[in-house]
């Protein structure tokens, strides 16, 4: 790596005259990420679900750093003048010397100020740019990489703002800078070269080669030590992009990432031991009536069960009441995210739920975006087939009760034989066959471009599961991000999670993984790996975490037809259970909430969740051990939830012991006694 010789990384170079301890007020906070007010995938979860926290902590100190991309701003950003007389100067000296930055307030919770940065208006600046990159830091990038342009455009742009900054300043402030992820990381890597007054943190929440390592067939985890990264990166052709970021992780100040699994691998594939670890937190959100998310449930339920009647019409011949939703949600990478591992236990399950003759259905969603042009016929047909359907039981239900009204006025109880006539079982009878269907249910609701090569279809196509009647287990394949706005499922992301029963996430390579911990604060179990940040995070912390809903899949200690085996017997038990034991145990993965909460995470150190006093160890035990099995028998047991509720918290409330860093803040998990 040319540039970590010419740089020394050990020297706090333009920062010798820092006070170890220096006042708050006089430090101000830029936050630096392709992804503020930017939607691409998890950093722009990390950056706006602390925003709130981060501002009140920083106040009006604090700026966020980003791209400007027109679309987001329209529907994120109130453009403003900018909040302070150094901001104002440093924005008019940067747009009078050929760039365009716009100063605003990001509309999410707390408000941030932004600072974005036009890259594409200074792409006129991009050769010399890149020849200033060599010359002074040996790396090329070349032309055909346009993410690797941009991450060169927005990086000599960061560092222009934050040196104007400190050059507009009378006296300057301390000013820290933290850069999120390679795309981000040059503008650090410049800070340190011009030898800018700023301190530099750097987090990383992938590597690229792990990424790229991962998603070949290459045993990632027991050869980490022994990849000669350069040729690895090379044969990739990700060379320059590596090289920006491992001298982003070189150069920082401080460099972090979100988990020790990533910390182990950042060692050993960008050679810099990460300083710290920085959990991904959430903001979490508690709702006065305790049970509310369980009412959430149930609504958002109900609207699933809708889509389904329509995408099974003609081949409804499962209980939607004794049918459990799955699904498995994220960017489209197809072993990285376990889809691969996902598939392959769900058609052990189908046998398994076979020859078992068991009740209940299962349906699997696979919501990861992929290349298509629209949502296909069949499926926008079946949703037509059940409005009409809903609209042909409307019209009669009028029609049937207008006969009713009109016979109790004049006294009589109705002939009940008579309510429907001709007309109304002819309309029924044209509903009915309208029904009639050739073909089984779609498994993809889109017309996919790469239909023939998608991993996911031609798994499918290689396991057999196609929503046949006989299949236990039904497939469905949505390659669009959900919105609320859609005519096929017309549901925001977070209204889906809280109808489904479980997420299933067996990533093989998952630095952090928020769509389990999203689950978990919404009260919804999920099936997590040992390889991903969240599930070794949940396992450190918990002592029995599957009580909790939380199943941790092993991915680490076992081959993968072994995973498969242990990813099957979950889901096998996890359809064994009665809605009581689902509504208990909805219960206690929603109590986890505080602990992915951004308020306490880094003060929670060394406590571990015990086990819930009223709950049986493991999955497999709470099956035969009360709450009873069928639900026949749950009726005649009473369960009083608060009482199961109480004695958790008294048994939580020994070990836990967080320290309270602002009396005056209201801390909601239990204090030290
Ligand atoms: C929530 C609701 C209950 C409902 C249950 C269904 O707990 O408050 O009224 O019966 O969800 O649970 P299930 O696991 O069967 O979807
Ligand atoms: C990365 O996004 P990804 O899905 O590409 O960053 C996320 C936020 O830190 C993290 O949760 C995820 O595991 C990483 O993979």
């Amino acid at each position: 790596m040319p540039l970590a010789r010419s740089l020394s990384v050990t020297s706090l170079s333009g920062l010798e005259e820092w006070d170890e301890e220096f006042d708050r007020e006089d430090a101000v906070l830029f936050e630096i990420a392709w992804e503020v007010a930017n939607k691409v995938g998890g950093i722009y979860t990390v950056i706006q679900t602390k925003a709130r926290l981060t501002c009140e902590e920083w106040g009006e100190n604090y700026f966020l750093v980003g791209p400007y991309m027109e679309s987001s701003v329209r529907t994120q950003v109130e453009l403003i003048e900018p909040c302070n007389a150094t901001l104002r100067r440093t924005i008019d000296k940067m747009n009078s010397s050929g760039c365009k930055a716009y100063f605003g307030r990001w509309l999410i919770e707390g408000s941030p100020y932004v600072i974005l940065l036009d890259v594409g208006f200074t792409a006129w600046s991009l050769d010399r740019w890149k020849i200033e990159l060599w010359e002074n830091c040996s790396i090329g990038v070349p032309w055909f990489d346009r993410e690797a342009n941009d991450a060169v455009l927005f990086g000599f742009l960061t560092a222009w703002l934050l040196g104007e900054v400190c050059t507009q300043c009378d006296e300057p402030p301390h000013i820290v800078a933290h850069f999120h992820e390679w795309l981000a990381g040059l503008g650090l890597v410049l800070c340190r070269q011009r030898q800018l007054p700023v301190a530099t943190i750097f987090t990383t929440h992938a590597t690229l080669l792990g990424r790229y390592l991962c998603a070949g067939s290459v045993d990632f985890y027991n050869k980490l030590a022994e990849f000669n990264v350069d040729k690895e990166a090379g044969d990739r052709q990700i060379y320059h992009r590596y090289c920006l970021e491992r001298a982003a992780a070189r150069c920082a100040h401080v460099f972090t990432t979100v988990s020790q699994i990533t910390a182990i691998e950042a060692e050993h594939l960008l050679k810099r031991k990460p300083d710290i670890v920085t959990p991904n937190g959430l903001n979490v959100k508690k709702f006065s009536a305790m049970h509310e998310f369980q009412n959430l449930h149930a609504q958002s339920k109900a609207r699933i069960q809708e889509f389904v009647r329509g995408h099974f019409y003609g081949h409804l011949d499962f209980n939607l009441d004794k049918t459990v939703f799955l699904f498995i949600a994220g960017r489209y990478e197809f072993s990285n995210k376990g889809a691969d591992l996902f598939l392959e236990a769900l058609a052990r399950l189908n046998y398994l739920l076979r020859v078992n003759h068991s009740e209940v259905t299962i349906i699997a969603f696979f919501i990861m975006p992929a290349r298509t042009n629209n949502f296909n016929v069949e499926t926008l047909k079946g949703q037509a087939v059940r409005k009409q359907l809903w609209d042909t039981a409307q019209t009669v239900k009028e029609r049937f009760g207008k006969k009713l009204y009109e016979s109790l006025l004049v006294g009589q109880l109705p002939d009940v034989s008579k309510m429907l006539d001709k007309e109304d079982f002819t309309m029924m009878k044209r509903a009915i066959f309208a029904t009639q269907r050739q073909c089984l249910p779609p498994i993809c609701t889109h017309n996919m471009l790469e239909d023939s090569s998608d991993p996911i279809l031609n798994c499918i196509r290689r396991i057999g599961l196609f929503n046949s009647a006989q299949d236990r287990v039904k497939v469905i394949f949505h390659p669009e991000f959900l919105s609320s706005t859609s005519p096929l499922l017309p549901m925001d992301y977070e209204e889906f999670v809280r109808g489904c029963h479980l997420g299933v996430f067996p990533s093989y390579y998952e630095p952090w993984g928020y769509t389990p911990a999203e689950c978990t604060v919404m009260g919804i179990p999920s099936i997590s790996t040992n390889l991903s940040g969240f599930g070794c995070f949940m396992e450190e912390h918990i002592a029995d975490p599957s009580a909790y809903g939380i199943y941790i899949l092993d991915r680490r200690y076992r081959g993968v037809d072994e995973s498969c085996n242990q990813l099957t017997s979950f889901l096998f038990q996890f359809c064994q259970q009665s809605r009581r034991q689902r509504i208990i145990q909805r219960n206690r993965t929603e109590r986890l909430s505080d602990l992915l909460d951004w308020r306490y995470l880094g003060r929670a150190t060394g406590f571990r969740y015990p086990r819930p006093a009223s709950v049986p160890p493991s999955p497999a035990h709470s099956l035969h051990s009360s709450p009873h099995h069928s639900e026949a028998e749950d009726e005649e047991e009473p369960y009083d939830e608060d009482l199961e509720v109480e004695k958790d918290r008294v048994n939580i409330r020994q070990p836990f012991n967080l320290p309270n860093r602002n009396k005056n803040q209201t801390v909601g998990l239990p204090e030290k006694n």
